[in-house]
């Protein structure tokens, strides 16, 4: 997982002559602390550390010697494979330092790091943590309806008093409302940003601007409080960590609007297509139209969450890979519970029966809910931080005199795509 962890390890390099005086002193002291016990414990403190074994923490990084070993232990070399990368990864991370690989099974006694887990967890339990989702579509698709049922409760009330609201231009205003969500003791801070007006008018020329200049004067905003001299143990985050976009069920292909917006966001921001309203489609046209969208974003160049260049491993690439198979997710939303077999479920009543929204036989509500909250939260957060933030820092910190200029959200040039398109 990309982001921030807990802090680095800092150890200062033995000499190998320290080394091994250091690795003799271990083991002299089990075998001087052996001698007080029992012949039966001795027995099987022998079987858990065989000599064979001490000699293993002992040695160098050795690829070629560990690999017959692992031989002689039957592994299997998929398993053999994937070890050793681990290996030569966390030696690479220190060059110029030697080091040994030791597995949990291998150390003399339980250490305890694993606790480090648990003081994690504590830590964010404390701090909570934020994330704010952006939903873009026309007027009526059912953003509002999505978001509420996503969250499960009115997280995106029109009464709401908003946290920012400005009439960018005549047509497309940007309306943001904060919510702390608790649940078992985690507090997240969930922004909804509401984008009412984008793709409603007859000529839709540069809608999508006011959502670019929003997207960029958060990263902004954040670069210039993470540069204050006395900055803030913990910035505020408004960065948009996930825009959901909604493409109506039409069953025919992405329109000049949809490209437009999905190839310009998608530099900035990371993307999730869905189709909305997906009871109105049967299965077949569901499929075609999906497989249809699959193509045309292949064709058009652009990148939806989550991209394959930021997969981080073998086992991230194939449950994103899985992912990318299907995209986008139609979905169906709802505020609305119904009685089905004496249980409460979250549902469409219509003449013919009831759409469950959350069972995945009717429709892919849940891959969405379970994407953007339950596996990939955390990897939004991080692919936001550094990747759609870090290029957008980079190239300020390059402009000249970028200290000395109003920014550039300042002086209205912010991020313009030039488009000369009439949608
Ligand atoms: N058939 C169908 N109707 C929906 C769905 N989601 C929302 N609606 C309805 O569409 C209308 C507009 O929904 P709303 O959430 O206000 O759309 P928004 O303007 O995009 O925020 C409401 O009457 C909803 O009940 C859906 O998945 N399927
Ligand atoms: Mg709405």
């Amino acid at each position: 997982m990309r982001g921030d962890t807990a802090g680095e390890l800092e150890t200062e390099p033995l000499t190998p002559m320290e080394e091994r005086e250091e690795k003799e002193r271990g083991i002299m002291g089990q075998e001087q602390k052996d001698e007080g016990k029992s012949e039966a414990q001795l027995a099987s403190t022998n079987t858990q550390n065989s000599t064979s074994e001490k000699e293993e923490h002992c040695v160098e990084f050795c690829p070629v010697k560990k690999e017959e070993k692992r031989k002689e232990k039957g592994m299997e070399e998929g398993e053999m494979k994937k070890e050793l990368e681990m290996e030569l990864q966390l030696c690479q991370s220190l060059p110029g330092q030697q080091m040994s690989f030791i597995r949990g099974t291998d150390l003399f006694g339980y250490v305890g790091i694993e606790a480090v887990l648990d003081q994690m967890r504590r830590k964010t339990m404390k701090a909570g943590f934020e994330f704010n989702i952006m939903v873009v579509g026309q007027s009526g698709l059912g953003k509002s309806t999505l978001v509420n049922t996503l969250f499960k409760s009115k997280v995106s009330r029109k009464s709401c008093m908003p946290n920012y609201a400005e009439e960018i231009s005549k047509t497309v205003r940007l309306h943001s409302v904060s919510h702390v969500i608790e649940e078992k003791g985690v507090k997240m801070k969930l922004t909804v940003i509401d984008t009412p007006g984008f793709g409603d008018q007859i000529n839709n020329e540069n809608c999508w601007e006011p959502i670019v200049k929003y997207v960029t004067e958060q990263y902004e905003k954040y670069l210039r409080e993470e540069l204050h001299v006395n900055r803030k143990k913990r910035i505020p985050d408004s960065r948009v960590h996930c825009c959901v976009y909604f493409l109506p069920a039409t069953g025919h292909r992405l329109r000049p609007i949809d490209i437009e917006f999905m190839k310009r966001l998608g530099k900035i921001v990371s993307i999730v297509p869905v189709i909305a309203k997906a009871d109105t489609l049967t299965i077949d046209e569901r499929q075609e139209f999906k497989e249809r969208i699959r193509q045309d974003l292949a064709a058009n160049g652009i990148q939806v969450y989550p991209q394959k260049e930021y997969d981080e491993d073998p086992e991230e690439h194939l449950i994103n890979d899985r992912i990318r198979e299907s995209i986008p997710f139609a979905v169906v939303g709802t505020d609305k519970e119904h009685q089905v077999n004496g249980n409460k479920v979250l549902g469409r009543k219509t003449k013919w029966g009831i759409i469950e929204v959350e069972n995945v036989a009717h429709c892919e509500f849940a891959n969405l809910r379970d994407l953007l909250i339950r596996s990939h939260l955390q990897d939004l957060k991080d692919v936001t931080h550094n990747i759609h933030y870090e290029t957008y820092r980079v190239r300020r910190l390059n402009e000249s005199n970028w200290r000395l200029s109003p920014g550039p959200l300042e002086n209205g040039a912010a991020d313009r795509c030039e488009s000369d398109s009439h949608l």
